[in-house]
């Protein structure tokens, strides 16, 4: 991209003179030292916001080859990092100054904490001789950090920088994933050390590969169950994407015959059209199950807390972290490891144990199981085909599932639209499905977006956003554009935050309830133009489709990112909004 300071010779200056010095081989900088780190771990990208404490780590990216993808917000960086965890299966990184660069990216860490995404956060910090004297951007940012992260610390000299940026790192795969946060000083970044002083951990051999099955004699015990079972069902969380166990987890619904279910991260684990793919019926299976196993996905609140799955059957639990087993509620059997090791030992172990009648019977299991997935698909066909306007956004929802391609990455931020959207949305493939997950929080749209083009340089991005989750972090679709990565963003536009708006019309009637969530009507289609990319606004149902397909091509023709502005029914809530379920 064209711009004043892109010309490499019109940048140079005296301070060469600065660089030459960090060539000397003998000598290195705990900035380098930093990047070094990282690249012995494998990283291939940061997110960051550039700031002054931390130049040198970007000095050392240079050096490491290390690419920096700079974004406008340091909210969106943290997620970028948090989406390109998920999206890659290695460790995220993101990179900000000191005070407001680590406030600003605290939302994004947060996320990653309730998400169970190995994420690396890197912040500055004033030098070390000004500490708690009052220097610029000084805040206690391990003391803020450490309730939403797994390991936070700072570095208290040049030597240890690469030694405790590894620390962190493997403080982040103990156990359930999660985000890592490391302050360094900016003259512990800037100091020079002699090389052969320091520890620099080496690639592949600071932390263990195990991928634990936990007590093989469990591994048995679960291999009984599911082999006697005949009204079985599993449900997937995000772990097992998290882990790349899904082969392993399609590999055991498939050879055992039982039902799946997938939560978060696991939606497209299965093809929809897979037999052993269910999503309508959840409620029932939980109902009448004779065994259920549960991976990788906490009983939160998306779960009832457990509360909503019956006492007379047996229920078995797997979780990387023994923290999470048996939490909020009793089980039978629980089984602490890698989700992907422990379902590929539990198929061996079951392999060719079924009996005839067994089987038969969870075939007739899963054809009533298929048959009331039928009648609930039925049930809100009129929905998804509706032509009313101002437009359903169920309609959209199967608009948007209609126009998905084999390699689409979908991605929802907001609030009843993309709920909704969750009703219709199946993907495809495996790690095609990207959400807040438990924080909730709105705004992870756009950094996913990049994270996901980044990872998947083929594969086509579409992020579907409510029109108040839309405006919190847009202005990063220009990075999006920046670094080629463009995508095409969906907005559902009802002019406010619905999700929360009804519960507060529900509960203080229709003059007090529309309070402090009525936004403006913006046509955000303008807004990628604005960009130099393509934007429509739709009003007609008759048009989502023909005008996804533009926005389809003008990405590929324009590499800029689309935005259709979809104008929908500010009347229509998500069934969980009018339970209110979230609360319960
Ligand atoms: C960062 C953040 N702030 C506030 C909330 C509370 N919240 C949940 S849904 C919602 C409304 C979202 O509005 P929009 O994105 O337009 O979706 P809609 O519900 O209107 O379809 C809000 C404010 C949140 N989840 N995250
Ligand atoms: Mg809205």
């Amino acid at each position: 991209m064209s711009s004043v300071i892109s010309n490499p010779a019109a940048a140079s200056t005296a301070d060469d003179t600065l660089k030459q010095k960090s060539r000397d081989a003998n000598v290195i900088s705990g900035g380098h030292l930093a990047a070094r780190a990282l690249k012995n771990e494998g990283v291939d990208t940061i997110f960051t916001l550039c700031g002054g404490h931390i130049i040198d780590i970007y000095d050392g990216c240079v050096d490491e080859g290390i690419r920096i993808i700079d974004v406008r917000h340091e909210q969106v960086a943290a997620h970028a990092a948090d989406g390109y965890a998920r999206q890659t299966g290695k460790l995220g990184v993101v990179v900000t100054t000191a005070g407001p660069g680590c406030t600003n990216a605290m939302t994004g860490v947060a996320t990653a904490f309730r998400s169970e995404s190995p994420i690396l956060h890197i912040g500055g910090q004033g030098g070390m001789s000004q500490h708690m004297m009052g220097s610029l951007q000084d805040l206690p940012h391990v003391d803020m950090m450490r309730p939403i992260t797994k390991f936070a610390a700072g570095v208290r000299s040049t030597e240890r920088v690469a030694d405790m940026v590894s620390m962190a790192i493997r403080e982040a795969f103990n156990g359930a994933p999660g985000p890592a946060y490391l302050e360094i000083p900016r003259d512990v970044l800037d100091r020079e050390v002699d090389v052969s002083k320091v520890v620099i951990p080496a690639a592949g051999r600071y932390r263990a590969s195990t991928r634990s099955i936990g007590d093989p004699r469990d591994i048995e015990a679960l291999a009984d169950l599911l082999v006697d079972a005949e009204r079985p069902a599993i449900l997937y969380g995000q772990q097992v994407w998290t882990a790349r166990g899904h082969e392993e987890a399609a590999a055991l619904l498939r050879g055992l015959d039982i039902p799946g279910y997938f939560n978060g991260a696991s939606r497209g684990l299965l093809p929809p059209d897979d037999p052993h793919h269910f999503d309508r019926t959840r409620s029932q299976a939980f109902a009448k199950a004779d065994v259920i196993v549960i991976v990788g996905t906490p009983f939160d609140f998306r779960m009832g807390y457990g509360k909503r799955i019956s006492k007379e059957l047996k229920l078995v639990q797997i979780d990387m972290s023994y923290s999470t087993v048996g939490k909020n509620r009793d089980i039978d059997l629980g089984l602490v490891g890698d989700p992907g090791a422990i379902l590929g030992a539990v198929l061996q172990a079951a392999s060719g144990r079924i009996k005839n009648d067994k089987r038969e019977k969870r075939r007739e299991w899963m054809r009533e199981l298929a048959a009331a997935e039928e009648t609930a698909t039925a049930k809100l066909m009129p929905l998804f085909k509706s032509d009313s306007a101002p437009i359903n956004p169920y309609r959209v929802a199967c608009e948007i599932n209609e126009f998905l391609a084999e390699d689409t990455v979908y991605i929802g931020d907001g609030g009843d639209v993309v709920t909704i959207s969750a009703q219709a949305v199946r993907p495809r493939r495996p790690g095609q499905w990207m959400d807040p997950g438990a924080l909730g929080s709105l705004g992870v749209g756009t950094g996913f977006a990049i994270a996901a083009g980044l990872a998947n340089p083929n594969k086509e991005v579409l992020c579907y956003y409510g029109d108040g989750a839309f405006a919190m972090t847009a202005f990063d679709m220009e990075t999006a554009n920046r670094f080629d990565v463009p995508y095409i963003a969906v907005v559902g536009n009802n002019s406010a935050m619905n999700q929360i708006r009804y519960g507060q019309i529900a509960k203080y009637g229709k003059e007090r309830g529309n309070v402090g969530n009525l936004l403006g009507d913006v046509p955000f289609g303008t807004f990628a133009q604005m960009l130099g990319g393509h934007g429509e606004e739709v009003r007609d149902p008759a048009q989502i489709a023909p005008a996804l397909r533009r926005a389809r091509e003008a990405v590929a023709k324009t590499r800029r990112c689309a935005v259709i502005n979809v104008w929908v029914d500010p009347a229509v809530y998500a069934p969980g909004t009018m339970a209110q379920t979230m609360y319960k």
